[in-house]
């Protein structure tokens, strides 16, 4: 249209009719858009743009759920599988068949919950493992996630409910330097690739020999703060190679087969992990 002027004398009839149709054209298809949008919303292409958007839950899995699904998760990727049990036990998974001598301590009222004088709460989730054995053969890798039950004053460091997650390898020459290696590896992948790990020699009815386990404080690196107790290091575990006479209960020939065991518990580790200063927050 700015240029109509400078077109010559004899060319000016068509360029006007030509300029005026695409004028024409340009106005229909303005007004045929115009009232798609005002009238035809329910088309299947049409997407109003104006709605709200989806609003994002508020909240998150509990701190206990958080740690249990990462360290099932490490080791599933070493291959291991999960097997649940019975909160409430007999006497004989819980500690007959774990090695446990008759006058063993941690039978005592004052420590295990019992409803009769053989139905108890089962006081760590160990048990799982001994069901495990008595309808498996080897080889046997499993973690034995739960909640379990001790009699014990609550404070903010420990409750009367708390939750493990054990984990079983019995195979043909299992050892107990493939147990150091894979609990080291899990260390690094669930505190951090910094962390070291030691062994502390320790007694437990179910395994021969026992250990304790403690990662390096990864607050301060080991040089000693308070979550520590100025000593470097956090206890996080315990493990061991399964004593024969747990394996000789449950038809396994301790002389054909070894396993390594391992305990820890998930509250007190979550504690640490996310600077929560109370069990009882949980
Ligand atoms: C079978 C044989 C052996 C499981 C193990 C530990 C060491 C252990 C504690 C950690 C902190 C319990 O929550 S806690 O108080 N656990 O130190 N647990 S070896 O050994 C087994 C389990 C099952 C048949």
């Amino acid at each position: 249209f700015a240029e109509f002027g400078s077109v010559p004398t004899k060319l000016k009839k068509e360029a006007g009719k030509t300029l005026d149709d695409l004028k024409k054209e340009a106005e229909n298809k303005i007004q045929a858009l115009k009232e798609r949008l005002e009238t035809n919303t329910a088309r299947e292409d049409f997407f109003d743009y104006s709605l709200p958007g989806l609003t994002p839950n508020v909240g998150h899995l509990h701190p206990i759920t958080q740690s249990l699904n990462r360290v099932i998760s490490i080791f599933r990727e070493i291959g291991f599988g999960i097997e649940f049990g019975p909160e409430v036990e007999t006497d004989y998974y819980n500690f007959s068949a774990l090695n446990f001598a008759d006058n063993h301590p941690a039978r005592d009222m004052q420590d295990t919950f019992f409803i009769d004088d053989n139905i108890l709460l089962r006081t760590h989730t160990s048990p799982i493992q001994i069901r495990t054995m008595l309808k498996q053969k080897p080889p046997i890798r499993i973690l034995a996630p739960g909640r379990v039950y001790r009699n014990e004053a609550i404070n903010p460091r420990s409750h009367c409910v708390f939750h493990q997650v054990e984990g079983l390898y019995v195979d043909e020459n299992v050892t107990f330097s493939e147990l150091k290696t894979t609990l080291e590896v899990f260390a690094k992948r669930f505190f951090g690739n910094d962390v070291k790990i030691r062994f502390r020699p320790s007694f437990f009815p179910f395994t021969e020999p026992s250990a304790e386990v403690d990662v390096s404080c990864f607050i301060c690196g080991g040089k000693g703060c308070r979550l520590c107790k100025h000593t470097g290091w956090l206890e996080i575990l315990g493990c061991g190679m399964v004593h024969p006479n747990v394996l000789k209960n449950v038809g396994i020939d301790p002389e054909k087969y070894t396993g390594y065991a391992f305990g820890m518990g998930i509250d007190r580790t979550a504690l640490l992990k996310y600077g929560i200063n109370d069990i009882r927050l949980y």
